[in-house]
């Protein structure tokens, strides 16, 4: 069988031929020391970007939030979250098992926001019982909700519930790139209402390794000794800074592309009978589905099925399947998956 098509998410892409060459070529230094010109210049790239003073070159999105977080707050303190949230499903517990950070997790709407009225309300009163609320943690695009791309004026409206509690906003944007090009607003449009953002270059932006985490001079220099101690200190990390920086120049313009072909499959795959997908959720480059229960074949038996019958690859969880395109994914690859589908379910019912 061919390669795999594989819609397991973004972050199957590869670095692109000139991504390798910039890698080859790249002039490195001792980053731990600052030195090393390649990471420097992606990480005010990064900052001017999202209109922050500073970035700080990380290992991955999970070490981008991990620091931001540990920078913002101290054990015992409270982060308020959505309970759907990467930070809180899928990075491992970080925050509380490093941080000593407790979670305030709060319900999230179909978009991925909390309702800024419950945020205030989750603010804990000075009280030696109680933990000190620190910290509001976004998402966007929002992962667990479609990759639902969030406009400015959530982030603002959150921003005005943490000014008055005196509590710091860091950004998932993991995909804060997806997010803009949907949107149609510049990065820094919605990076304005936080303190802090991480974004990755590893994901639609195909970059082998790597994010950026920005914020001001002074708390991207905390962060610093904060990577430090997670062993992020990568020495000639330029070799990976230069690829991060090709990804910035030539890979943020395409996203429009994953996102189009996104919305095709959903639209495809919603006309497929037993496949339960609303397509006019799809915004940016996330589809989830599910299966009617009538469908014949659950799940985990779909993927399977796609995997060794077709070489497609889907995620699946629970009753939930997820494709992602991204620049590995081309039209025909589409129409596989949808056809593919359609097949196996034909087939099963
Ligand atoms: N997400 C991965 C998995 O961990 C689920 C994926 O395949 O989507 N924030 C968001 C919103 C993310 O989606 C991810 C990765 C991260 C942070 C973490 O980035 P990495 O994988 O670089 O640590």
């Amino acid at each position: 069988m061919d390669a795999p098509i594989d819609f397991r998410s973004d972050t199957v892409t590869q670095p692109t031929a000139e991504m390798r060459e910039a890698m080859a070529a790249a002039e490195v230094g001792d980053d731990v020391y600052g030195e090393d010109p390649t990471v420097n210049r992606l990480q005010r790239r990064a900052a001017e970007l999202t209109g922050k003073q500073a970035g700080l070159f990380v290992a991955s999105g999970t070490m981008g939030n991990l620091t931001a977080i540990l920078t913002h707050a101290g054990r015992g303190d409270e982060a308020i979250v959505g309970a759907d949230a990467h930070t809180i499903l899928w990075e491992a517990g970080g925050m509380a098992a490093l941080g000593g950070i407790v979670p305030h997790l709060l319900p999230t709407d179909d978009r991925g926001r909390m309702d800024p009225q419950a945020v205030e309300a989750a603010v804990r009163e000075d009280d030696p019982h109680l933990p000190r609320s620190r910290l509001v943690l976004l998402e966007n695009s929002y992962g667990a909700r479609d990759g639902h791309p969030l406009p400015a004026a959530y982030a603002a409206a959150v921003r005005r519930v943490a000014a008055r509690h005196d509590l710091a906003v860091h950004l998932d944007g993991a995909r804060l790139f997806n997010a803009a090009i949907a949107l149609g607003v510049s990065a820094a449009e919605l990076t304005r209402d936080v303190d802090s953002v991480t974004f990755c270059l590893s994901k639609g932006l195909c970059a082998p390794v790597g994010s950026v985490l920005c914020g001001t001079e002074a708390f991207i220099g905390r962060a610093r000794r904060v990577r430090k101690q997670l062993g992020g200190g990568m020495r000639q990390a330029g070799v990976l800074a230069a690829a991060g920086l090709v990804a910035l120049e030539r890979m943020i313009g395409r996203l429009a592309d994953d996102h189009r072909r996104a919305r095709r499959l959903a639209e495809g795959l919603a006309a497929v009978p037993g496949v339960l997908l609303r397509p006019d959720r799809v915004l940016t480059n996330i589809i989830f589905f599910r299966l009617a229960a009538d469908a014949g074949v659950d799940a985990a038996t779909l993927a399977r099925r796609l995997r060794d019958e077709l070489g497609v690859l889907v995620g699946a969880h629970g009753d939930e399947l997820r494709a992602v395109t991204h620049a590995w994914i081309g039209d025909a690859d589409v129409s596989a998956l949808v056809e593919g589908v359609a097949a196996v379910l034909a087939d099963g019912a």
